[in-house]
């Protein structure tokens, strides 16, 4: 079993629902038990501002899933509720599924990128993360996870209440 953390993005249609409804589908996959469960964050979005604020959670499993196979879930699950995906980089999506870390892997394969690109700049992904880590996390060549966060203003970030 491997430690694997996810990142949940949704800015379209009930954001909050969306998120609320990845986690339930995620942990009741076959051999995918949840472990932990951050607040839900808002903040504005990253690239156009043409588009609404976004909801943000990230979400802890342990799994025997491989890497490429749990992506393939992530993204049925995506599908699922509807995301639709744009040529645009960075547009409004309904829900946003990221493999953020598994365990301490770093993967390069052309569909999947671990640590995930962009991480350590994203306060949407490092406060959350912070949140559920009993441990300063180490993030495979980036370094520690409190150190990444002291260079990382919030940029609007706020908890949901
Ligand atoms: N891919 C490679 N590595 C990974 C990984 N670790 N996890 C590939 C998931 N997918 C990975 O992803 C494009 C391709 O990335 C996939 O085919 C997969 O094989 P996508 O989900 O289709 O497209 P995307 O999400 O639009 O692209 P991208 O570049 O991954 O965007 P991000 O980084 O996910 O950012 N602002 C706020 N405030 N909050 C947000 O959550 N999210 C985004 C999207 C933009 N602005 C945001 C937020
Ligand atoms: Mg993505």
């Amino acid at each position: 079993m491997i430690e694997v953390y996810i990142g949940l993005g949704s800015n379209l249609q009930q954001p909050k629902q969306q998120i609320k409804q990845a986690r339930l589908a995620i942990a009741k996959q076959k051999n995918i038990k949840e472990a932990g469960f951050s607040s839900l964050y808002t903040s504005p979005p990253m690239g156009s501002q043409d588009q609404p604020d976004y909801v943000n959670a990230v979400m802890k499993i342990v799994t025997s899933l491989s890497a490429i196979k749990l992506l393939r879930v992530l993204q049925s699950i995506e599908h699922q509720q509807g995301r639709v995906r744009k040529a645009e980089q960075w547009s409004a999506r309904t829900l946003d599924l990221d493999l953020l870390l598994y365990g301490d892997q770093q993967i390069e394969h052309p569909d999947l990128i671990v640590p995930h690109v962009g991480l350590t700049e994203r306060a949407f992904v490092l406060y959350p993360l912070q949140e559920i880590t009993q441990t300063d996390l180490h993030i495979p060549s980036k370094g520690m996870l409190k150190h990444l966060l002291a260079q990382c203003p919030l940029k609007g970030l706020e908890k949901v209440v």
